[in-house]
């Protein structure tokens, strides 16, 4: 997969070179560019931004520099990522699905947004999500795309190493994650749950489930079907 970014803040994204996706992108199941936005400006001030027609608070992004870097970035395989807490929410099923494109375009928007134009534009040739992490804003795209991009790469196939791994977390059954315990099997007064030293697979996997259902009725019965 490759994985393009456009942002102000191309200094931002140096911690991916670290850490697992680092390690992806060491073995080339990752490409990653990041790109800044100014250099698709001709102005001396390398301005992306201006007042918003119509009045109001804030400032938009011009779409000049931004078609721009995007003429230069696209490809009709393309998927266009506009992260904006006016998108749609966020989850492990959109993880899983974008993670199985060839290519990843990210549009750091700062200030109250982008020009919608440019929006409109990439949507006249490739394919654009404007996603949402969730219900509160952010100062800018970036911290977002982090989060998704975290999100997306560990599911590429190859990234992480035992696959096993990924299906048994919070959300890929549609329920939260039961409790992990490791050694030692009493720590200050605390013993780990007795079934799990039992050696009885099937009792340890009745327990989990049952872990599962109570956490996610007890902090997110949103996620459950009604009557359960
Ligand atoms: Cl994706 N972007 C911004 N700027 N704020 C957000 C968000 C995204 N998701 C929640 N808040």
């Amino acid at each position: 997969m490759r994985i393009d970014i456009l942002t102000i803040f191309p200094d931002f994204f140096g911690v991916l070179d670290i850490s697992l996706l680092g390690k992806a992108r060491e073995r080339g199941i990752i490409e990653l560019g990041v790109h800044d936005l100014r250099d698709y400006t001709h102005d001396r001030h390398r301005t992306v931004d201006d007042t918003p027609y119509g009045g109001g608070a804030g400032m938009v992004m011009r779409p000049e520099p931004w078609g721009e870097a995007l003429d230069a970035t696209l490809t009709p395989e393309t998927v266009v990522i506009v992260p904006s807490p006016a998108g749609v929410p966020f989850t492990q099923a959109a993880a899983r699905e974008l993670a199985q494109e060839k290519h990843l375009v990210f549009t750091c928007g700062r200030y109250e947004g982008i020009d919608q134009r440019v929006i409109d534009y990439a949507a006249d040739t490739v394919r654009v999500r404007e996603i949402s992490l969730g219900d509160y804003v952010l100062n800018g795209g970036e911290v977002a795309t982090m989060a998704m991009i975290e999100a997306i790469g560990r599911l590429v196939p190859g990234v992480v190493g035992n696959p096993e791994s990924l299906t048994e977390e919070s959300h890929e059954n549609g329920l939260l994650e039961y409790p992990s315990y490791t050694k030692p099997s009493t720590w200050r007064e605390r013993s780990v749950p007795p079934v799990l030293l039992s050696g009885n697979h099937k009792a340890i996997a009745d327990w989990r489930y049952e872990q599962q259902l109570e956490r996610t009725r007890r902090v997110r019965p949103d996620l459950l079907p009604d009557g359960e």
